[in-house]
């Protein structure tokens, strides 16, 4: 409900009706939705393509707005454009943002920066309310634009029928509990600086994840780069076999997403070939997992959630271990080298 509603168009000079509710038509009647963003947000775009597709099976797009603002891409009048961006103020979404409307395509902002240039030049969107994001580095802005672009996705998925209804409220009822399984994934803070503490030295370190916890292996790898300063590489796990494979011996950390669902069998396999490999394996797994805890080095142990909604869950103490590798290599994690908080050149 929380939307752009009420504000002044900067051109226009006319009150915006603008929340998901006030667009739904253009919404169900999208032939595509495609999802512009930058960093960690494009992570999250990410997640909400898979989310977006189960739900409302409308097909998704996702793509870097630092390069479809410089390609010649192909913008329907019927699209419906998400800008995704915690600052609202990255200068490639913006220029993505702005080639969309040029084409006649409808845009969506999801921000977390209230009246920020891209909640403007947006015709619609929903505030994430992150509240101020103090590091450079994205954190609970990628959580909370997960959930507002579920929340979405559940809505379109209702309005279109191609979401049961007992799935929709199994789905909101989940949503609920999942402040409360935040806090229990908090938990794994003293777990997280123990594993710090043995690969802070690591050179190299691969994240691997399956299905919704795919992105969150990007997502993973994204935030160790930029506060620790290590090199680490997000891969989906079945992608592994096609090339990072070669990478692993018994220096290579490899930190494998593996809650007990969807994809689970195929991701002990995976954490199997692994092991044949002598890697160390780091393993985000369920409470009370017992056949990736035979395989793994260490595991972090997280609360149980459906698979849809698991990345708000999963990721938490991805942030956690590279924030405890960051602090115990000096470096510092809220102004990391080379970064800033908004990209605006
Ligand atoms: C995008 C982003 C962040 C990253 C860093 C640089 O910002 O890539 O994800 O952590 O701050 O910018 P935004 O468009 O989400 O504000």
């Amino acid at each position: 409900k929380d939307t752009y509603r009420g504000r002044l168009h900067p051109n226009e000079g006319i009150v915006q009706m603008a929340g998901v509710e006030d667009n739904l038509e253009k919404f169900l009647n999208a032939k595509r939705i495609l999802i512009v963003a930058c960093g960690t947000s494009w992570h999250a775009g990410l997640v909400a393509e898979y989310i977006f597709e189960e739900f409302t099976r409308i097909p998704v797009e996702v793509e870097y707005a630092s390069e479809f603002r410089y390609r010649n891409p192909i913008i329907n009048k019927d699209d419906v454009v998400i800008a995704i961006s915690q600052s609202g103020e990255t200068a490639d979404t913006m220029a993505a943002i702005k080639l969309a409307k040029e084409n006649g395509a409808f845009v969506f902002g999801v921000c977390n920066v209230v009246g920020s240039s891209i909640s403007r030049e947006s015709h619609a969107g929903a505030y994430t309310h992150a509240g101020p994001e103090i590091g450079v580095a994205s954190t609970k802005a990628f959580t909370t634009q997960i959930t507002v672009l579920t929340m979405i996705a559940l809505r379109l998925g209702k309005a279109k029928g191609t979401l049961s209804s007992p799935d929709f409220h199994a789905y909101l009822q989940e949503l609920e509990l999942i402040p409360e399984k935040v806090l229990e994934a908090l938990e794994t803070n003293d777990r997280a600086k123990e594993i710090a503490a043995k690969f802070k030295d690591a050179p190299n370190c691969l994240y691997l994840g399956r299905g919704y916890n795919f992105p969150v292996a990007l997502e993973g790898a994204l935030k160790l780069k930029e506060i620790s300063y290590i090199h680490a590489e997000g891969y989906p796990a079945a992608e592994m076999k096609h090339g990072p494979i070669a990478l692993i011996d018994e220096q290579m950390p490899v930190i494998v997403i593996a809650p007990k669902q969807g994809h689970y069998d195929k991701i002990v396999s995976n954490i199997q070939e692994i092991k044949s490999r002598s890697g160390k394996i780091i393993a985000v797994v369920t409470k009370g997992d017992i056949q990736v805890r035979e395989l793994a080095d260490y595991v972090i142990e997280i609360p149980e959630t459906s698979d849809a909604l698991s990345p708000l869950i999963t990721t938490i103490p991805l942030q956690l271990l590279s924030y405890y590798i960051a602090v115990m290599r000096g470096c510092n994690v809220d102004q990391p080298r080379n970064l800033a908080k908004s990209v605006t050149v």
